[in-house]
């Protein structure tokens, strides 16, 4: 019963805008996190920073189902694109060493194109969709060189904005 009254004012706040889950214009809006796929192109460290600049970071990849939804978002708009997109993956401080460099953790989830990493100078991780690549091999992942000018994805999570009252709410 408790459940079903905390579900009626869910619906009730949600209903008068309450809570905002949305995502700002031209963000993608994903599970857990809004996502920004790049029109311009930056090398991976301008990206970071352009991220940065909009309150949030290159995309980290946590899972096979994020994974599947990013890559979807940038194949939906393929035709669009010119070059691959930088996530927020690198190894640049320690070779073959790959981390998120946002969240500062070791990558766990991996979905590297076959013969990838190929290290040396690459160090900085795109998604492919551009480039000779076979359809297959869209969403998987490279390392390249970080000064490449790719496009690149950044992502913020939902809840950012926190909770936002809508125009002409009847709360207050
Ligand atoms: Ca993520
Ligand atoms: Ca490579």
């Amino acid at each position: 019963m408790l459940n079903l009254k905390f579900f009626h004012s869910v619906l009730l706040l949600s209903s008068i805008g309450l809570y905002q889950s949305c995502c700002p214009e031209g963000w993608v809006k994903g599970r857990y996190s809004c996502y920004y796929p790049s029109h311009d192109s930056a090398t991976w460290l301008a990206a970071s920073i352009k991220c940065q600049s909009m309150a949030s970071n290159l995309t980290v990849i946590n899972n096979q189902d994020e994974n599947n939804f990013v890559a979807g978002m940038i194949k939906e708009y393929i035709h669009a694109y010119k070059h691959n997109f930088w996530l927020d993956g690198t190894d640049v401080n320690q070779e073959g060493h790959f981390i998120w460099h946002s969240a500062k953790h070791p990558i766990s989830y991996k979905n590297w194109n076959v013969n990838e990493p190929s290290g040396g100078s690459e160090d900085c991780i795109e998604m492919l969709v551009k480039e000779f690549v076979d359809p297959r091999q869209i969403g998987k992942w490279n390392d390249k060189i970080c000064s490449y000018l790719n496009h690149y994805i950044c992502e913020k999570s939902i809840d950012d904005e926190g909770p936002v009252l809508s125009q002409g709410s009847v709360i207050g």
